[in-house]
């Protein structure tokens, strides 16, 4: 033989003998399918997970509450034309602001301070009641009806 047809058959060996090598660890279908269907099942629980939060953050968005959540602490406020009747002082923590319209027009309640700006979405209607969730803490907040510029007060959070 000459030197060439050796060095070729030998290249031709060494090739064979890698390509084998490279087959060995590599899975069987049946553990490729399975891999691969694990996969999708991941990324298809992490699209379902996206999907229901921001599902809940859109329902925070277009809904105003009308119940209270029961590990919140119930605090009732009364509007009329007259002013915003609620607490002047309350504890920090989860509170249920029950939000009742006792007068003849719209209002809407306007919770601000520490880093909290919350207001309904929709106005409270006469003879309504809406619910309104904020976790309190200490400092002092500004309640109005941006509605009527003379339905304003302070609260203190302890
Ligand atoms: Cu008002």
């Amino acid at each position: 033989m000459k030197p060439l047809t050796l060095i070729m058959l030998a290249c031709a060996a060494a090739m064979s003998f890698a390509a084998a090598e490279e087959k060995k660890p590599e899975k069987t279908v049946g553990e490729k399918t399975k891999d691969a269907l694990k996969k999708a099942g991941e990324v298809t629980k992490d699209a379902g997970q996206a999907v229901v939060d921001g599902t809940k953050k859109a329902g925070k968005a277009l809904v105003d509450a009308v119940t209270p959540d029961s590990d919140a602490k119930k605090v009732e406020v009364k509007l009329d034309s007259g002013g915003i009747d609620m607490p002047a002082k309350l504890e920090a923590g989860k509170t249920a602001f029950v939000v009742k319209n006792a007068g003849k027009e719209k209002h809407n309640f306007r919770v601000q301070g520490e880093g909290v700006d919350e207001k309904f979405l929709l106005d409270v209607k006469p003879d309504d009641s809406k619910v309104m969730h904020v976790n309190l803490k200490p400092g002092t907040y500004q309640i109005t009806c941006p509605n009527h510029e003379a339905m304003k007060r302070t609260l203190t959070v302890e």
